[in-house]
């Protein structure tokens, strides 16, 4: 324990920032929005612990405007594996809306992944971020409502 705890700044020193490269963007385009009520809400998720719709377990939650059916976004992500999820969070409360278990507002996921029975798993949703960054067209998906 007493190992860990010195061996800690060290770890913390190697991950700072230096002057090198910025963080590579991932461009989230976004359509298929049924309308532009509310807002898109973009979830990452860094495993598939919570995917695709927990928000308390997303890495990093961000919103964006919906104009015209469509929306964007840059998300500034270390290399590394994710997997977004695309909430149309038609009445702005942070949230997916669900009746009996079914979204009632229009989901999308990394890669266009889709569930059979539910939603899609994070292995099809998964995606790799390098350092020169990624790019996600996403569908929205409208289910119930
Ligand atoms: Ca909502």
């Amino acid at each position: 324990m007493i190992g860990l705890l010195l061996s800690l700044p060290l770890a913390l020193a190697q991950t700072a920032p230096q002057a090198q490269a910025p963080t590579p963007a991932v461009e989230v385009v976004m359509s298929g929005f049924e309308s532009d009520d509310g807002q898109a809400l973009v979830l990452v998720f860094e495993g598939e612990a919570g995917f695709p719709v927990d928000l308390k377990r997303a890495a990093r939650t961000a919103t964006a405007p919906i104009q015209g059916g469509r929306a964007t976004l840059r998300l500034a992500l270390t290399p590394g594996t994710y997997a977004l999820a695309v909430i149309h969070d038609e009445d702005k409360d942070g949230d997916l809306d669900t009746f009996l278990g079914i979204p009632t507002e229009g989901l999308g996921c990394s890669n266009n992944a889709k569930g059979s029975f539910g939603p899609p798993p994070y292995s099809a949703a998964k995606f790799t971020v390098g350092a020169e960054g990624a790019k996600q067209a996403i569908t929205m998906v409208y289910l119930g409502g």
